[in-house]
C-alpha cells in the first residue's frame, strides 16, 4: 500500500552518543548495538478512529527512535502494518452503515495526512492485513503442518474449521534454544494476569473446542456478512491479528529486526503471541527489543470512541492549530509514561513554540553547538524528549535575555536540530 511523504531530514554535523532504550522484555534499559543498519516494525492502526492523540503519541515516539538513530549514522529500514480488516474495524461499518472497505480507505487517509502534518517519517513499506493474506495463510499451514496449530469443530452455530496457535505445544517445541519463546516470555505476566489481558483486547479465551484459554485465533473461516479471502488448505477465511504483524514483519525485515514497538496494551496478547508465531515458522526471534508507549488520555479519562472523548489530530488542524504545537505537546511527556491531553498542555506547548520562534532571530553566537548536543543528550537517554525540551527551552531564555541581533549560522543550526531530532519545524 502506498505510504506517506517524509519531508527531508537536515543533516547535523557530529552524531548522536550510544542509544540507551527501554526494553519490555527484560523490563530495563539496554544501550543499542550500533550495527550500521537498524530495523523496526511499528503496529499501524485498525483504521476505523484514526488519527487520535494516543494513536498520534505511539507514532512520534518510535519517530524519536528513527530519527535518533539516522542521527547516529544508521540506516533504518522501517515497517508499519494497517489491520484493514479485523472484527472492531467491521463492527464500526456495520453499526454506521459504511462499507467496511470505506470507512478502511478513508481513515488510512486521515492518519497518512495527520502523519505528513506532524512530521513522522514514513515507513519504507506500509503493509495492509488484505494485501498480505497470500502470505498470511502458508504460514498458518506450515503452523498446522508443525502440529502447533490445530482446527476447532463449530459448535453453537459457529462453523468448522477456525484455526488456534497452541501455546503450549509451541513452548514445547521451542524450549531447547535460549532464545526460545515459551508463553510469557515477552509479556512477564502470570497466567491470572494475561488471562484478564486477553479477554479484554479481543481474545476469546472461553471459546469452545480450544486446547488452552490463552490460544489465539490464527484463522477465522468465512461466515455469512463477513469478507473472506481464498485460504488454500484453510478454507476460506480471514487472518487473526497477531500472524498478520508477524508475517508482514518476517516478509519486509531481517530476523530478528531491532525493535518492535506500539502501544503498552500492545504489550499482551498481540506482542507475546507475535513473538510465539514467529519463533515457531522462523526458529528465531522475532526482534532484538521490544519497546512500548505510554497510553493517553483526556483530562485523566481513557481515550475511547465510547466515552466520546477522543481528540483527532484532523479537528485540531482543521481548527487551525499549527501541527508543530501538537507534535510538542506529544514530546513534552516521556514516551514511557501514561499522560493525559489537556487544553492547558495544549496552550504551554503552543506558548513553548512562539518563544523558540522568538529566540531563533537572537540566537547567540556560539551557543547552537552546545544546544545541539544537550538534546542529543537527552535522546540518547531512552528518548528523554522532556529533558530535550528543556535544553532547548534554556537555551531560548539564554537568547531572548541576551538581547543580541542573533547570529546566522547557530539560528540555522538550532533550528535544524529541533527539526532533524525533534522533528519540529521552527
Ligand atoms: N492495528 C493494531 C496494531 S497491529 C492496533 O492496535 N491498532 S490501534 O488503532 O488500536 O492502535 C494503533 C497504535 O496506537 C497502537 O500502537 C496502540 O497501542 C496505540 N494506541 C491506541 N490507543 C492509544 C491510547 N489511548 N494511547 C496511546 N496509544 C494508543
Ligand atoms: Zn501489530
Amino acid at each position: 500500500m502506498k505510504s506517506w511523504i517524509s519531508r527531508p531530514v537536515p543533516q547535523l554535523p557530529g552524531s548522536m552518543p550510544a542509544l540507551r532504550l527501554f526494553d519490555t522484555v527484560i523490563g530495563g534499559i539496554v544501550t543499542l548495538e550500533a550495527t550500521g543498519e537498524q530495523s523496526m516494525y511499528v503496529c499501524g492502526i485498525t483504521p476505523y478512529d484514526a488519527t487520535h492523540m494516543g494513536h498520534a503519541a505511539s507514532y512520534v515516539a518510535f519517530d524519536l527512535l528513527n530519527r535518533a538513530w539516522r542521527d547516529g549514522g544508521q540506516q533504518v529500514s522501517y515497517v508499519q502494518n494497517v489491520t484493514d480488516v479485523d472484527d472492531p474495524l467491521l463492527e464500526r461499518a456495520t453499526a454506521t452503515g459504511v462499507d467496511w472497505r470505506d470507512l478502511a480507505a478513508s481513515q488510512i487517509e486521515l492518519f497518512q495526512t495527520d502523519m505528513e502534518a506532524l512530521n513522522v517519517l514514513a515507513p519504507d513499506h506500509y503493509v495492509g492485513a488484505v494485501e498480505s493474506v497470500p502470505t498470511i495463510v502458508p504460514a498458518i499451514e506450515r503452523l498446522v503442518e508443525l502440529g502447533l496449530a490445530y482446527r476447532v469443530a463449530g459448535t453453537g452455530g459457529e462453523p468448522d474449521g477456525d484455526v488456534y496457535y497452541d501455546v503450549e505445544a509451541a513452548g514445547k517445541h521451542a524450549a531447547e534454544a535460549t532464545d526460545a519463546w515459551t508463553l510469557g516470555a515477552v509479556s512477564r505476566l502470570t497466567d491470572a494476569e494475561m488471562l484478564e489481558l486477553f479477554a479484554e483486547r479481543g481474545g476469546d479465551p472461553g471459546r469452545a473446542g480450544k486446547r488452552q484459554a490463552l490460544d489465539p485465533l490464527l484463522w477465522r473461516v468465512a461466515r455469512a456478512g463477513e469478507p473472506s479471502w481464498p485460504g488454500g488448505g484453510l478454507g476460506e477465511g480471514r487472518p487473526g491479528w497477531h500472524i498478520e504483524c508477524t508475517v508482514i514483519a518476517q516478509k519486509y525485515l531481517p530476523a530478528p529486526f531491532t525493535v518492535q514497538g506500539g502501544g503498552s496494551d500492545l504489550i499482551f496478547p498481540h506482542h507475546e503471541m507475535g513473538a510465539g508465531h514467529a519463533y515457531s515458522l522462523a526458529g528465531k526471534p522475532l526482534a532484538r527489543h521490544f519497546t512500548h508507549s505510554g497510553m493517553v488520555g483526556l483530562n485523566g479519562e481513557k481515550m475511547s470512541k465510547s466515552k466520546g472523548n477522543l481528540v483527532l489530530v484532523s479537528r485540531l488542524r482543521a481548527d487551525g492549530e499549527d501541527p508543530a504545537a501538537i507534535r510538542l505537546a506529544i514530546l513534552a511527556h516521556h514516551y514511557r509514561t501514561d499522560w493525559s491531553w489537556t487544553g492547558e498542555g495544549f496552550a504551554e506547548a503552543k506558548n513553548r513554540l512562539r518563544t523558540w520562534r522568538e529566540a531563533l532571530a537572537v540566537a547567540p553566537a556560539g551557543s547552537a553547538a552546545a544546544l545541539v548536543a544537550g538534546v542529543r543528550g537527552a535522546l540518547s537517554d531512552d528518548l528523554d524528549a522532556p529533558g530535550a525540551l528543556v535544553a532547548v527551552d534554556e537555551w531560548a531564555r539564554t537568547a531572548l535575555d541576551g538581547g543580541g541581533t542573533g547570529a546566522a549560522g547557530d539560528a540555522a543550526l538550532v533550528s535544524d536540530a529541533v527539526d532533524a531530532l525533534l522533528g519540529v519545524e521552527l
